[in-house]
Parts: C-alpha cells; sequence; structure tokens
C-alpha cells in the first residue's frame, strides 16, 4: 500500500510530504522531484506569488546514497515566502503581531465552511491550508510515484483541453506528452486554441474575474488488470477519481467518454476487442481496442489501454472584483475579502492531477506486485507477464 499524507500553510515555513510505501531500490534524486515543481508552479494567468517562489524539494529520509531504503519518505520544500509572513504565521504566541484577518468570506472558498466549523473568529485560519500551494507537496510525492512507474514503462502526461470557455479542437497525442504541452503557455497542444485562451486570461484579468478549465491526464503503458470489479473501494476508477476530485477547486472528474457515454447507444459506447498485432499487447494480454471509449478502464480494472482521465476546475474564488458576503466580525454585508492570487491554474491543476494519477497507480502496482523491493516488483511483474503470455501461446498464430 502507498500512503501520503502532507503539511504546511500556505505562508508558513514549508511543505511537507510523507510517502509511505515505496519498494526499496528505486533511484531517486531531488531533482527528479524538482523538474514536476518546476512545471506546476508556471502557466500563463499565475499571481505574483510564483515569482517569489523557486520549489525544490529536499529528501529528508527514506533515501540513500541516491537510492530509496524502504522506509517513509519526507520531502520538504520551503517558502520563500514565509520572510514576508513570518511575523503573521509564526507559531509562537506574541499579543503585538500583524495579523492579516480575513472576517469577510469568499464564496466558492474553504472560509465560510472552515471557520463555522473548526470555531475560528479569523479565516485565514482555514485558508491558509485551504489554499492549493499545498498541492506542491502532492506534486512532490507524486515525482515519486512517476519515479517508481517509469521502471514499468508507465508515463504520465497532461494538457489542457478547454480555459475560459475556450474548447480546443481533438488532436492526435504526441508521445511523450509532456514534452508538447510543456512548451505552451497553457499546456494546450491546440496552437489555434492558445491565443483565444491567453485573450480570455487577460481579459479575466482586466475585469478583476477568474477563469476555469479542463485539463486531461493521459497514462501509457499501464498493465492489464490493476484495480478489481470484487469491491467497491478496489475499483481503480473510483480511486482516480477521487484523487482528482480531491484536488482544490476541482468539481468533475470523467474518465474516457465520461458524460458524454450517457447520451450514447451501447453499439458506440465501448470498444470492441481484437487481436493485438505480434509485435505489440505484452501488456495487455495480446489483446488490443479499436476505440478507447472506456478511458483504459473497465469494471474498475485496467484494460491495458492508455488510461484517459479528465478534471474540470471551477474559477479561482478569489476575485478583484468579489461577490457579495458577510462580515464575521459584524454580521453586516459586505464585498467578499480580496487577496493577492492567481486569474488561473488550469495548467497547474494538469501537472497536479498527474500527480494524484501516479500516486494512485503506484499503489495499485504496489498491490498487486507486492512491494518491499523493486527487484521483487519486477520479479513479480514479469511472473504475470508470463502468465499472460502463456494464454496467447495456444492461439493460432495470426495470419
Ligand atoms: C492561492 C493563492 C495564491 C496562489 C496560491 C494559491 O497565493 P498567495 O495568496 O500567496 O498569493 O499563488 O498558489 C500557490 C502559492 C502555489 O504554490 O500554487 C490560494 O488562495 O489558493
Amino acid at each position: 500500500m502507498i500512503r501520503f499524507t502532507t503539511a504546511g500553510e500556505s505562508h508558513g515555513r514549508a511543505l511537507l510530504a510523507i510517502l509511505e510505501g515505496v519498494p526499496a531500490g528505486l533511484p531517486l534524486a531531488a531533482e527528479d522531484v524538482g523538474r514536476d515543481l518546476a512545471r506546476r508552479m508556471r502557466g500563463y494567468g499565475r499571481g505574483a506569488r510564483m515569482q517569489i517562489e523557486a520549489d525544490q524539494a529536499q529528501l529528508l529520509s527514506g533515501v540513500r546514497a541516491g537510492e530509496t531504503i524502504g522506509s517513509p519518505i519526507a520531502l520538504l520544500i520551503e517558502n520563500r515566502d514565509w520572510a514576508n509572513w513570518e511575523d503573521v504565521m509564526a507559531p509562537g504566541a506574541r499579543e503585538d503581531a500583524p495579523r492579516r484577518r480575513l472576517t469577510r468570506p469568499r464564496p466558492g472558498h474553504a472560509d465560510l465552511a472552515g471557520a463555522l466549523k473548526y470555531d475560528r473568529a479569523d479565516a485565514r485560519d482555514v485558508l491558509e491550508r485551504a489554499s492549493a500551494r499545498e498541492t506542491a507537496a502532492r506534486v512532490a510525492a507524486g515525482a515519486v510515484c512517476r519515479r517508481l512507474l517509469a521502471v514499468f514503462g508507465v508515463e504520465i502526461g497532461s494538457h489542457v483541453v478547454e480555459l475560459g470557455g475556450v474548447v480546443a479542437r481533438r488532436a492526435p497525442l504526441p508521445s511523450p506528452l509532456n514534452d508538447a504541452a510543456d512548451g505552451s503557455p497553457v499546456r494546450c497542444l491546440v496552437a489555434q486554441a492558445e491565443p483565444a485562451m491567453i485573450a480570455r486570461i487577460d481579459a479575466a484579468r482586466d475585469a478583476g474575474d477568474t477563469v476555469g478549465g479542463v485539463a486531461e491526464i493521459v497514462a501509457r503503458g499501464v498493465v492489464v488488470g490493476l484495480g478489481s470489479h470484487v469491491a467497491w473501494d478496489r475499483r481503480l476508477d473510483g480511486r482516480l477519481a477521487g484523487a482528482l476530485m480531491s484536488i482544490p477547486a476541482v468539481k468533475g472528474v470523467e474518465i474516457g467518454l465520461g458524460f458524454g457515454a450517457a447520451a450514447l447507444p451501447g453499439s458506440e459506447a465501448h470498444d470492441a476487442i481484437e487481436r493485438a498485432a505480434q509485435e505489440g499487447g505484452h501488456t495487455t494480454g495480446g489483446f488490443s481496442r479499436r476505440t478507447n471509449r472506456a478511458g483504459g478502464l473497465e469494471g474498475g480494472m485496467t484494460t491495458g489501454e492508455p488510461l484517459i482521465l479528465r478534471a474540470a476546475m471551477k474559477p479561482i474564488a478569489t476575485l478583484m472584483r468579489p461577490l457579495d458576503s458577510v462580515d464575521l466580525d459584524t454580521g453586516r454585508p459586505a464585498k467578499a475579502q480580496s487577496e493577492r492570487s492567481d486569474v488561473t491554474a488550469v495548467p497547474a491543476m494538469g501537472v497536479i492531477a498527474e500527480a494524484m494519477t501516479a500516486i494512485v497507480l503506484a499503489g495499485a502496482y504496489v498491490e498487486k506486485f507486492g512491494g518491499d523491493a523493486v527487484a521483487e516488483m519486477r520479479r513479480n511483474f514479469d511472473g504475470y507477464l508470463a502468465q499472460l503470455r502463456a494464454r496467447q501461446a495456444l492461439w493460432e498464430p495470426l495470419g
């Protein structure tokens, strides 16, 4: 089992991730993590905070001489902005400390429900943790999982398919996906859509508004048979959907055709099965599909076809022309509070969704192939591939 937890406030000293269950013997360096952290910080529409930070991970435990040793991996990312917030966020009690209180909750943010639930008079105690800054720690944990998945030939990428209402036309996906997507300021593969998306972000910024969008996550090289149909909580589609839905501001998740499948007849919603070409199909049991409407998941299990997931992000809740709210101190109507923020973070959300996908998939690999050591997992994986091949050996050769 792979488990992880994070800690840290947006303007606190640092973020921390603890990842447990990664097998021993995986080569790992801080740069493996740093690459994804840097990718998460980019994207047109980010605010001034991203000019302050330069996220890097320190490996505090679980790695020795460049290899994991099977113990929990603790990753630390310092907040550079801490230097500007130390007085406000310091854990020690000080009467005269500046508070930078937030008392006019932002509709769409965790401010109000969090302040009520945790009995806080200052919603800063809520927003500091609800802030999507926390996702840097997830991306660090995800980068380690991505490294493990690479041993088994899995590649995870993402791209933005919709931003601010601009929908990118479907196009064939390049491989590796991220090499192409990361070259775009909005991580969009369709050159014609990019300027329109940028224009929507600019217009929203000028209007004191924000925009949302949709990122598509693609995992290639995933072996058939991860997850299980036998119990609700072992279905991989459920785990993936939960993981993506847990990303701040994500309000919708689709797999394959997703909501579109509901309107189609069965004959147009499924993926006909055929034999894979002779040279391919070692991770799909010798089968292939003419289409991939299922998004690589049937019965809660991987089919061996690429996983296709989409996550829809609502517009960021911090508005420079705020919506109506109520002041927690006075109970009187007031405009919601504005804070420095981003106009959009959809490009970053795709990178975060990759990380969450990697964490769930790495967990599924460890579950299926056992995993105290990478070499042990590898043996079990090879044994499974041999099992898949043995079945094919009974078949007539393809003519
Ligand atoms: C965020 C507000 C902004 C974002 C932040 C998420 O931060 P600040 O309040 O410091 O300007 O930049 O995202 C990050 C810091 C990050 O690393 O992604 C919010 O309120 O959710």
